[in-house]
């Protein structure tokens, strides 16, 4: 199987599969899209359309096959492969996982649009104004809050739903925006936080991430490009 995502730093959808293969042991190579102007023309948009008409990443091509959109390919993943229990088992578990799943994907649209992901930076000045001018962050902060905190007293931890499932992939970018932001949770929340790091998966995309150190203009409302920052 072949993954193609975009940039580490940025790509938080690409994120999600990248972290559920590593993190569940599913072998795959990845191919890299640099992020780019995503004009009809660029090098990222020709590339894709050979992979697929959707033209974003993630892709995932399996023996050929594209699977396209991140909770397609999770789907995929855990059909193709079951011995890899990608999904809680107990059946009511497994459809609140896919609920908030659900919710992450087609939701959370102001966190998203004022706390893009940037896993080397760390801006909590613009988390902290970002949090006092915009009611829908703090919504989205607060529904995040809950929605953990909920799971975590459910199944009693150490992750989401007990052990790893596509739910903690799944919200593995949002733990690196509260991050970067430093927006203020509770303690059981931040503990949630620093267990999901140190999973070798997901600690795996970050150090890569951090290694990438490539700044992308359109991809950076909050940072000067390092070239015009005072010495
Ligand atoms: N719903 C899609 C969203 C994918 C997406 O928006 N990917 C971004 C990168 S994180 C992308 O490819 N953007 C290119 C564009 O907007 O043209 C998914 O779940 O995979």
């Amino acid at each position: 199987m072949q993954l193609y995502i975009g940039n580490k730093n940025y790509s938080s959808w690409s994120m999600r599969p990248w972290v559920l293969m590593k993190q569940a042991g599913l072998p795959f190579d990845e191919v890299m899209i640099r992020f780019d102007s995503f004009k009809p023309e660029s090098k990222f948009k020709t590339e894709l359309a050979r992979l697929s008409p959707a033209g974003r990443v993630p892709v995932l091509v399996d023996d050929g096959f594209a699977v396209w959109d991140t909770l397609a390919i999770a789907e995929y993943l855990a059909e193709r492969f079951p011995q890899a229990a990608l999904w809680p088992a107990d059946a009511r578990a497994r459809a609140r996982a896919r609920s908030v799943c659900a919710e992450m994907h087609s939701g959370f649209g102001a966190l998203r649009s004022h706390c893009p992901m940037n896993i080397e930076a760390s801006l909590p000045e613009v988390g902290e104004r970002v949090l006092r001018e915009q009611a829908g962050v703090r919504a989205d902060l607060a529904r995040i809050v809950e929605m953990w905190s909920e799971l975590l007293a459910a199944h009693g931890g150490p992750l989401l739903f007990g052990r790893f499932t596509i739910a903690d992939a799944y919200f593995a970018p949002v733990v690196m925006r509260i991050s970067t932001y430093a927006l203020p949770v509770p303690q059981v929340v931040a503990d949630y936080m620093a267990r999901v790091k140190a999973l070798p998966g997901i600690n795996a995309w970050v150090v890569e991430a951090l290694a990438e150190k490539d700044f992308l203009d359109f991809e950076e409302p909050h940072r000067q490009a390092p070239t015009q920052r005072k010495a």
